[in-house]
C-alpha cells in the first residue's frame, strides 16, 4: 500500500514537472479575447483594454473552424490554456488601447517582449501599424510597422517624428494565420550589442518558428513617466495613414524582458531543473522502498 502510495506520488510529480509550465512573472500584460473576458487583462496586472470609438472591434468565439483565425494556437503551446476567442477589425475601423502602463515602473524601458498572433484581411498598401506605444509628453514611441509592400520591421522614436528602423527583412501575406514576437534589448552601452529579434511562424502553412537578428540597432531610448497605454492595429495618435489595416489578432502579450526562444507562447517549455529533480527524487523514492521492503 505505501509502495502504491510513493508511486503516485511520483508519477505526479513527474507530470507536474513536464506538463505544468508556470506563466512568466515577466509578463505585464497578457489580452487573450476569451468569452466573458473579451478585452480583460489575463495577467492580473490590470491593463484593460477599451476600444477607441466603441463597438468596431469584435469578438469570434469559438475559434472559426477554417479560414482566419483558424490556424491559431489551441492550445497555447507556451501556457496549455485552451484558445476560444480572437477580436477583429475592419480596414476602416477601430482599434483597441490598453488603460496606461508606465514602462518605467514596469520595467520595459529599454528591454521588452511583444507577442500576437494576427491575420491582415484587409490592406491598403499604405504603412500601418500591428501595435504601437506613445508617450504624449515626451513623444517617445515605439511602433511595429508594415510598410506599403507589407515588409515588417520595428521602430523606435526619442522625438516621434524621426524613426529608428530595425528591418526585419520579413514579407507578410494576407489573409495567413501568424504568430509574430519582436524581442527588443537595448539596455547595452555598446551599440553593437542592442538588438531586435523577430520571430514568425506561419500557421495557415505549418511552417517552423523562423527567427531573425538585427544588431548594432542604434537607439537606446529610455521611456519615463509615461502616460499612455500600447494600441494595437493602429499607431497610438490615429491618422489617415495609418488606420489602413483590416486585421484579426489574439493572444497579445507584452513582457518586460527580452523573452528567450524557449519562454515565447509559440514554444513548448523545457521542463525546470528543479522540477525535473522533484521528479527524479519521486521515482528515487520509490525504487529505494523497493529494494528495502522485498
Ligand atoms: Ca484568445
Amino acid at each position: 500500500m505505501k509502495r502504491k502510495t510513493l508511486t503516485t506520488l511520483s508519477i505526479a510529480l513527474l507530470l507536474l514537472a513536464v506538463g505544468q509550465p508556470c506563466l512568466s512573472a515577466a509578463t505585464i500584460g497578457y489580452w487573450r479575447f476569451e468569452n466573458g473576458n473579451f478585452l480583460g487583462d489575463s495577467s492580473g496586472n490590470g491593463y484593460t483594454l477599451s476600444d477607441g470609438t466603441s463597438t468596431l472591434v469584435t469578438q469570434t468565439t469559438p475559434l472559426p473552424g477554417a479560414g482566419t483565425g483558424s490556424h491559431f494556437y489551441n492550445p497555447i503551446p507556451q501556457t496549455g490554456a485552451a484558445n476560444n476567442g480572437l477580436a477583429t477589425k475592419g480596414l476602416n475601423n477601430s482599434f483597441l488601447r490598453s488603460t496606461v502602463i508606465d514602462l518605467e515602473a514596469v520595467s520595459a524601458t529599454q528591454t521588452y517582449t511583444f507577442e500576437m498572433l494576427f491575420n491582415i484581411t484587409e490592406y491598403a498598401n499604405k504603412n500601418s501599424f500591428l501595435a504601437s506605444y506613445y508617450n504624449s509628453d515626451e513623444a517617445r514611441s515605439w511602433v511595429i510597422q508594415i510598410t506599403e509592400t507589407r515588409g515588417l520591421n520595428f521602430q523606435v522614436s526619442n522625438t516621434g517624428v524621426g524613426y529608428i528602423i530595425a528591418d526585419s527583412g520579413m514579407t507578410l501575406d494576407l489573409n495567413t494565420d501568424y504568430y509574430l514576437g519582436v524581442v527588443v534589448d537595448l539596455t547595452s552601452a555598446i551599440q553593437a550589442e542592442r538588438s531586435v529579434t523577430f520571430y514568425l511562424q506561419d500557421l495557415t502553412n505549418g511552417s517552423a518558428l523562423f527567427s531573425t537578428v538585427v544588431d548594432d540597432y542604434a537607439p537606446n531610448t529610455t521611456f519615463a513617466a509615461d502616460n499612455t497605454g500600447i494600441a494595437l492595429g493602429t499607431a497610438y495618435n490615429r491618422s489617415d495613414l495609418s488606420d489602413r489595416i483590416g486585421v484579426s489578432f489574439d493572444e497579445v502579450r507584452f513582457s518586460n524582458t527580452a523573452l528567450s526562444e524557449g519562454e515565447l507562447l509559440a514554444s513548448v517549455p523545457e521542463p525546470s531543473a528543479s522540477a525535473l529533480l522533484a521528479g527524479l527524487i519521486g521515482i528515487g523514492l520509490v525504487l529505494r522502498r523497493r529494494a528495502t521492503k522485498p
